[in-house]
């Protein structure tokens, strides 16, 4: 598919399950978190796939107290958002160690945009170090420098499926919505991006496989399928 209604200036990347199959991490990362404070809460994977549908760490530990019955006067916010900062630095551990990789076409598409003028973003719910460990993990010394700017985890009121992150990002570029390319991994970050009035591209994960992106420009199965030109 090709646009008409305004040239392209930027591409706005998710990172979960956009930039990297990051999501396992992430579930080990909360694992590490709750063994370490003798928590047996079982987050396994059909588990967490229900989760997701809550964006952000902090306010899915929340939904996971609220929906098991667990006394939040015993588990209230501050506690919660100390069992996810410890969750972040196991995050960046394991993402340091090295086990993960760019989806397949990922750097490719980077690369190009950059090439042709295009200015770049990065629009996620999670949180800013994750999100630096990743990017340098993956573009050691250049990963971060590529975008022009990040809005990450906690910096909008309202996460996605709200469209803050997306309205923000486009803020801080100064560009419409007609002007930008979203890339989104879910349900939950299609219907953001499509709130801030942008095309978007899905290529699902694994963790969304099974989800309906019926408002998508494009589906397709990883970023190597990505004909940018068709876009210019
Ligand atoms: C991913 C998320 C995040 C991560 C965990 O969304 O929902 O909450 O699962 O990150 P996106 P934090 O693909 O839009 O980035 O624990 O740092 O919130
Ligand atoms: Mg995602």
């Amino acid at each position: 598919m090709s646009r008409t209604a305004a040239p392209l200036s930027a591409l706005l990347f998710d990172v979960d399950g956009t930039l990297a199959e990051t999501e396992e991490i992430h579930r080990l990362a909360f694992l590490d978190a709750f063994a370490e404070e003798g928590l047996d809460w079982d987050w396994n994977v059909d588990l967490y796939r229900a989760l997701l549908k809550t964006t952000g760490g902090k306010e899915r530990i929340r939904r996971f107290l609220d929906e098991t019955g667990v006394d939040r006067a015993a588990f209230p916010d501050h506690r919660v958002a100390r069992l996810h900062a410890r969750k972040t630095e196991f995050y960046g551990r394991r993402i340091a160690a090295g086990r993960v990789s760019l989806r397949p076409g990922v750097e490719r598409l980077l690369r190009e945009a950059r090439d042709r003028g295009l200015r770049l973003a990065i629009v996620t719910t999670t949180a800013r170090p994750n999100v630096a460990a990743l990017l340098e993990a993956t573009l050691p010394g250049e990963g971060a420098g590529l975008f022009e700017t990040m809005v990450c985890g906690d910096e909008v009121a309202a996460k996605k499926p709200a469209p803050d992150a997306y309205r923000e990002a486009l803020a801080r570029l100064a560009l419409p919505p007609a002007a930008g390319l979203a890339f989104e991994d879910s349900m939950n970050g299609l219907a953001a991006a499509r709130a801030a009035g942008l095309a978007t591209i899905v290529t699902p994960g694994v963790y969304t496989a099974h989800e309906t992106f019926a408002d998508a420009a494009e589906i397709l199965p990883d970023l190597a399928a990505f004909d940018l030109a068709a876009w210019m």
